[in-house]
This record gives structure tokens, C-alpha cells and sequence, in this order.
């Protein structure tokens, strides 16, 4: 009835579940210590996981989280590609009785409601990672920039969050000015050839706030190859975390990187566990997060991915 659709759906305490994971991508270091840290809890616990990879297809997305709840999985985890395309199909688990978890992105909340259409959303806090880049930029060039900011993905949640705490830290220094933004889509590859393509249009950078370490990287490659000297005439900052990152931060190369942990498994599973259990289950599940810089880049190194 009208009063059971307000309801999340219930889970019953079992000693092992079949869970669904609608995976986004799996096209750089970040997705990939994602889901092998999914993968290992489950294997841990003695759970299936049927894990689908949406190929950074917001549409195959849809379908593969279609598909799990045809499977009549018990539970599904979803880390969704972009705001609102994905939030449909968090309301069609729901109605199947199937509870979700959101993981790492969010989809977009005045259609799909934590605590009443979806258990959870466990995740960054990807404002507060936008300011906390910027506070080091504004440090670093004495509150002086001009700035090419590298996006991710459209109408992602990080890309969107990480764009607005950025600016709101930045708006009250005259002199921190973005000069251009575009999308790099979160790869490698498409953050060397934006950087390539707005270096020719805006010679006169001076930093790069890059929303994730593969597009600073990406933009690094760019520099050199317009003899730039990356960490001296432009000054970088990006958010992850990654191996490369954290060698490239040594090498003097990328200024600091915002640590975005995407080791989801422990907690997500607990967090299904607790909600099984009727505990309650938070609206939202912020992980802490760290910053790396010079200091202690060689430190973390070894526990990097
Ligand atoms: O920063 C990026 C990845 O959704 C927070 O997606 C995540 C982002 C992460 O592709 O590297």
C-alpha cells in the first residue's frame, strides 16, 4: 500500500548474501582499487558479489542495474555515473524490494532520498575536497593564479561538488582567476588533450586545479611537451590519491593531491550488515580523508595503488 512505499525495503539477517555492484568504469587506478577492495571484503565475508561494469555508459548503467534486480540479488550497490540518469533506477530497486547503497558518486537527491528510497550514500565529501585543494593553490602561488581547471565528468557528483568548493574558496581572492574550464572526462588521455588544446588558446597559465590525479597527469604530459616546466611555471593540485600521483608529487612535478579513499569495502558491507541488523543507518557516510604534498608523499607511497 501508499504507507509501504515510504519504506526502505527490508533485508533479513543472513550468515551470507548474493549482492549486486554497478560499477561505473574501470579505466584508471582509482576504479580498480574500488573494486578489488569490494571484491576482497566479499571473498573475506564469504558473499557473492555479481559486479557489472558500465564501461562509463550512464545508459548501460541503467540497464545493468536493471539487470541485477531481475537477478533478485539481495542488495545492490551502486556508484553511479552521473547525478541524475542513475537516480531513476535507485526508485525501481526500491519498488522491487531490493535495498541500495550509493557508493562513491551520488545521484541526484530531490529525486531519489537517502533514508527513504536508498539505505545510504557512503562516500567523500567532494566540496570540502574542492576547498581543500584550493586553500593549498591560493597558498602556493601567494594568491595569484591564473587557472585552468580540468572537470570530470559531466554531471557527475564529484566534478559538480568539487567545481563549486573550489570556487567558493577562490571567490574571495581577486587574484585567483580560472581563465578556462573543460571537461577532461577523469581520464589521462582526455586531460592531456584538453591541456593541450587550452595551453594553445591560454599560454599565460600559471596553475592547474585538475579534479582527479589522471587528468593532472594527463596535463603534466601536455606541459612537457610545450616546454613547460610542470610544479615550476604552472603550479598543480588534484584530488585521488593515486601511485602516480604521489611519485609525480616527489619528482617535484604535481604540487599536492587531495586523498579521495576509494577502499569502500569494510565499510560498506559492515554498513549493510548494521542495516540487516536494524541499527540505524545515517543518511550519509563520510570518509576522512588525507592530503598529500611534499611532506609526506614518499610516506604513503608504499600503501598507495
Ligand atoms: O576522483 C576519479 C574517478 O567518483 C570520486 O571518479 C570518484 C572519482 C575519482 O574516476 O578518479
Amino acid at each position: 500500500g501508499a504507507a509501504q512505499a515510504q519504506e526502505l525495503p527490508k533485508l533479513a539477517v543472513k550468515s551470507s548474501y548474493r549482492i549486486g555492484f554497478s560499477q561505473t568504469e574501470s579505466d584508471n587506478p582509482w576504479r580498480l582499487a574500488f573494486s578489488k577492495s569490494m571484491q576482497d571484503e566479499a571473498k573475506r565475508l564469504g558473499w557473492t558479489i555479481v559486479e557489472t561494469n558500465a564501461g562509463g555508459s550512464a545508459a548501460k548503467q541503467v540497464a545493468d542495474v536493471r539487470n541485477l534486480i531481475a537477478q533478485r540479488v539481495d542488495a545492490i550497490f551502486i556508484s553511479p555515473r552521473e547525478e541524475k540518469p542513475l537516480a531513476p533506477v535507485v526508485l525501481e530497486a526500491k519498488k522491487a524490494g531490493i535495498p541500495v547503497i550509493i557508493i562513491d558518486r551520488n545521484v541526484d537527491e530531490s529525486i531519489a532520498k537517502a533514508g527513504n528510497d536508498y539505505i545510504t550514500f557512503i562516500g567523500s565529501d567532494f566540496v570540502q575536497e574542492g576547498k581543500r585543494a584550493a586553500e593549498w593553490l591560493v597558498k602556493a602561488t601567494k594568491k595569484n593564479a591564473k587557472i585552468i581547471e580540468l572537470e570530470g565528468t559531466t554531471g557527475s557528483s564529484p566534478a559538480n561538488d568539487r567545481k563549486q568548493g573550489f570556487h567558493e574558496y577562490i571567490k574571495s581572492y581577486p587574484g585567483m582567476q580560472v581563465i578556462a574550464a573543460q571537461t577532461g572526462n577523469f581520464t589521462r588521455d582526455e586531460g592531456r588533450k584538453v591541456m593541450e588544446t587550452l595551453l594553445q588558446a591560454h599560454p599565460e597559465v600559471t596553475a592547474v586545479f585538475a579534479h582527479n590525479d589522471e587528468m593532472a597527469l594527463g596535463a603534466i604530459t601536455a606541459l612537457e611537451a610545450a616546454g613547460k616546466k610542470p610544479g615550476k611555471d604552472v603550479i598543480i593540485v588534484s584530488i585521488d590519491g593515486e601511485k602516480d600521483a604521489l611519485n609525480a608529487i616527489i619528482a617535484g612535478k604535481l604540487g599536492a593531491t587531495v586523498e579521495c579513499n576509494p577502499r569502500f569495502g569494510v565499510k560498506a558491507f559492515q554498513t549493510l550488515k548494521d542495516f540487516a541488523a536494524g541499527k540505524k543507518i545515517p543518511l550519509k557516510v563520510i570518509n576522512p580523508d588525507k592530503f598529500f604534498d611534499k611532506n609526506n608523499a614518499r610516506k604513503y607511497l608504499p600503501d598507495a595503488y
